[in-house]
Order: C-alpha cells, then sequence, then structure tokens
C-alpha cells in the first residue's frame, strides 16, 4: 500500500455516505471546537479532557484512508504548529497513549512525515513519566510539563486493561527510533502482570501501582480489563510472530473465558460472555463485542478455527444487541436471560440505554468481512450506519451520542461527540465497504484498540 499523501481510491456509494458522515462530523468539529479536545454537538461548544486536541488527532489516519487532502493538511499544520505537548496538564495514560501517541504514530506510517514521529517521541518521553514506580506499573496519570505521575483521583488502583493496552504503542516507538526504554517499560508490565497470572489467564479489574498486585475484582471482557486479551494477541502479531509467549497467554485466555465467562441465553440461544465476581452475572457491556474481530483475527494467523467459528457466533449476539432496540442501536449494557421460562432474550436495564457512538461491532464486522466475505457483516453494517444517521446525526452539523436506544420518539440527545466516533467508529464502517483487501492488510497491519494502524514487524 502507498504511504505519502492521502490514499486515493475509488469509492462505493456505500463509502461516499460513509466519507459525507465523516465530513459532517468534521465540519461541526471545525466550526466549533477546533483544535479542542471533542465538540459539544448540540450547544456547538467544545469540551476539554487533555488538552492535546484529541478528535483532530485521532481523525488523522481515518482522513488519509477516506483520501481527504485538504482537511488532512489542515489537520497535520495544526499539529505541526499549534500543537502543544509540554502544558501543565494531567492526561491519563492510556487514553492519552491509545487515542494521541496512536493517532500520531499511524499518521507517520501512513505519510513518513518526520513531524509526526518528533511529535509523538515528544509525548512518549512524557508519557513514560507515567512509569516511575517500584512496581514496574504505572500510575494512570501524569502531567505532561511537570512530568509527575500519580493514581486517580478515585483510589490507588490503576485499571488492568489500562496498564496493559499501551504496549503496541510504545513498542513501536522503539522499533522506528532505536531508543529501547519505551518496550522496556511496557515490556516489564506484561511480565509483571503475567507472573501473577491466575488459572484460566483471567484478569481482575484492577492493579495497585505501588505494589504491583493485581487486586480482586470483576472477572470481564468488558470496561477496564477488555483491551487486555486483544494486546496479547496483537503483540504477537505485531512481534511477526515471534514473541510467542504472547500467544500462549493469549490461547490460555481464550480457554478461560470459554471455561468461566461464556454462555447462551434463552429462549434463542445467544452466545454471550458474562461477568464473574464469585457468581455469574450475565451482564455484558458494548465493549465486549470487539472479541468477536479478535477470535477471527487469531485463526487467520493460524490459530484454533474454533476461534473464528466462536467469533462469529459472539458476533451475531452483539448484532442482536442492536437489531433488537426501536432505534436500531445498540445500548451501553445488556443482560442476558439464562432461566427458561422468559421469553426475550435481551433485558435492558433504565441505567444502560445510552449509546456512546462507540466502534466494537462494527469493528467485529471489519475483521469478520475481511476473512469470510459473508455479505451479511455488509447488510447489518449499513442498517446501523443508517440508525446512526437517523438518530444521532444533528442537521446543523456533527453526531452526538443518545440517551435511550428503545426510544425512538425522544432519544435525548447528550451534547457529546466522542473522538473515537471519527477515530474507530466511521473507519471501521469505511473499511468494512473497502473492496481492496490490500488497504490496511490485515497481513500487514495490526490496529491499535482506538483502529489507529502500526505496521506488523518485519524484520
Ligand atoms: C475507545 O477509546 C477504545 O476502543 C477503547 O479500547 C475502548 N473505548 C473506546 C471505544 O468504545
Amino acid at each position: 500500500m502507498p504511504t505519502g499523501p492521502p490514499l486515493k481510491m475509488t469509492h462505493n456509494e456505500q463509502q461516499k455516505a460513509i466519507i459525507a458522515a465523516f465530513k459532517h462530523a468534521w465540519q461541526a468539529y471545525k466550526e466549533y471546537a477546533w483544535g479542542k479536545d471533542e465538540l459539544k454537538s448540540v450547544s456547538h461548544r467544545s469540551s476539554t479532557w487533555f488538552n492535546l486536541g484529541l478528535t483532530l488527532v485521532d481523525s488523522l489516519d481515518t482522513m488519509w484512508l477516506m483520501g481527504l487532502t485538504e482537511e488532512f493538511n489542515e489537520a497535520r499544520n495544526w499539529v505541526a504548529h499549534s500543537m502543544v505537548i509540554a502544558q501543565t496538564k494531567d492526561v491519563n495514560l492510556f487514553e492519552t497513549t491509545i487515542r494521541v501517541l496512536g493517532g500520531l504514530l499511524s499518521a507517520y506510517h501512513l505519510t513518513k512525515d518526520n513531524m509526526f514521529l518528533e511529535k509523538a517521541s515528544d509525548l512518549g518521553d512524557r508519557l513514560l513519566h507515567a512509569f516511575g514506580t517500584s512496581s514496574n506499573i504505572p500510575f494512570s496519570d501524569v502531567n505532561l510539563y511537570t512530568l509527575k505521575p500519580h493514581a486517580p483521583k478515585w483510589g490507588p488502583d490503576s485499571s488492568v486493561s489500562e496498564v496493559t493496552s499501551i504496549q503496541l504503542e510504545f513498542r513501536d516507538l522503539t522499533q522506528l527510533t532505536g531508543t529501547k526504554k519505551y518496550q522496556e517499560a511496557v515490556d516489564k508490565v506484561m511480565e509483571t502482570v503475567q507472573a501473577q497470572a491466575r488459572s484460566h489467564n483471567l484478569v481482575p479489574q484492577f492493579i495497585n501501582a505501588q505494589t504491583g498486585r493485581l487486586s480482586s475484582g470483576t472477572l470481564t471482557l468488558g470496561s477496564r480489563a477488555d483491551s487486555y486479551y486483544e494486546y496479547l494477541l496483537k503483540q504477537w502479531l505485531q512481534s511477526g510472530k515471534t514473541e510467542d509467549k504472547f500467544r500462549n497467554w493469549y490461547l490460555d485466555s481464550v480457554q478461560g473465558i470459554q471455561e468461566v465467562l461464556l454462555s447462551h441465553s434463552e429462549p434463542n440461544k445467544l452466545t454471550f460472555i458474562g461477568e464473574k465476581r464469585g457468581r455469574f452475572s450475565p451482564k455484558m457491556d458494548h465493549l465486549v463485542c470487539f472479541i468477536g474481530g479478535v477470535l477471527a483475527l487469531g485463526a487467520h494467523h493460524g490459530l484454533p478455527s474454533s476461534h473464528l467459528e466462536l467469533g462469529k457466533e459472539l458476533t451475531y449476539t452483539c448484532w442482536q444487541m442492536y437489531e433488537r432496540m426501536a432505534t436500531g442501536l445498540s445500548p451501553e449494557i445488556v443482560y442476558f436471560n439464562t432461566s427458561p421460562d422468559k421469553t426475550d432474550d435481551i433485558t435492558v436495564k433504565a441505567n444502560d440505554r445510552h449509546n456512546l457512538l462507540r466502534p466494537e461491532t462494527v469493528e467485529s464486522f471489519f475483521v469478520l468481512y475481511r476473512l469470510t466475505k459473508d455479505q451479511r457483516y455488509r447488510e447489518w453494517g449499513w442498517k446501523i450506519f443508517q440508525a446512526f444517521e437517523k438518530y444521532t446525526k444533528l442537521p446543523n452539523g456533527g453526531y452526538t451520542s443518545i440517551n435511550n436506544v428503545q426510544d425512538t420518539q425522544n432519544p435525548g440527545y447528550r451534547d457529546k461527540m466522542e473522538s473515537f466516533f471519527l477515530g474507530e467508529t466511521l473507519k471501521y464502517f469505511f473499511l468494512l465497504f473497502c473492496d481492496d483487501d490490500t488497504v490496511l492488510s490485515l497481513d500487514e497491519w495490526v490496529f491499535n484498540t482506538e483502529a489507529h494502524p502500526l505496521p506488523i514487524w518485519t524484520k
């Protein structure tokens, strides 16, 4: 695949519609929130989280992929001339790594524009100060100017997914710069977590950055644990399938998921992944829907074909989480019914009815479509895209997360357009309808957990 200026290719009707959606989102961001982290799409204001132009940096490679030259160049110039990294601002290590560092690294790989690598190295150097603990486990937050790290405001623990889903990016930075410190820091995290591996290699949600100890907590593939499992497989892939410890840890985890967390609903026997803290709970976050694509990707790279079948079953369940809602959009969390006397497989609690424009299901559709060419993934994807258009698109620009996927009359606008809607959701829609498998080939690239492609190492 050529690198350099934004990609030029012929677009089909669906891709044209997805590019139009991106432009609709981008135009509003540009008008009301330029250089800010996120657009408040209803009130036409902006919100600040890390003050790093989150949406702009998250969108760079999407614009490159869609061939949006003018928009890409404008954003590139903002990064080159207006982005301030050394500022007195506490940032979350994980979110900044996956969205900003990942976004800069992908932009560099796709364009070979050195400016992106310089920014990425500066940011990586500063983020590295979060690792200033004796335990090898980083604090969740670090100040980009004073370089002081600290635990989150709500307690002493870091999230397990957060400390174990920054590895692809820091390892890539070492590969690019030849400087070992980045990879060494994140490799030590993996060793520290694995040294405490419990049966089945399932991890709880929290780890103490002072002691380095995994705490008790819920076993889940949802919030605060999800991308731990994703990065086990993807670190093996990134290494060109040479660092087999990652494959082995991943295989143990998949077995653990099957033995401890997998179940089937009634009456339609939907396969789902629940949670366990003492007792099993049939609760599944939408976040879990990344796993179908990951399982399929592993099978494509030589892991058991049963993983592909499981990935398909779970992705069908995720589709049902959309199809069974009045708006055609999934809620944030569902509960599956496991007793034979009820009629509905899926229940949604009042507090869980929101949709944040998340990407995970479309991400799995993309991977499964690439690998199987089963047209159903495109049909389902197109229906979901249309539901986003109908219920989250704002006539005056931008998209918004909504409060209630079960209410077509009043879905309740939340006034927030997440950066991952442009960075991930629209990118995966676009790739789902891409007819050319050499574009970001799954044999040459590995996507970080924010959909930023990084190359698979060849040496
Ligand atoms: C994104 O920031 C990433 O995909 C992360 O892994 C999970 N949360 C959001 C999207 O849902």
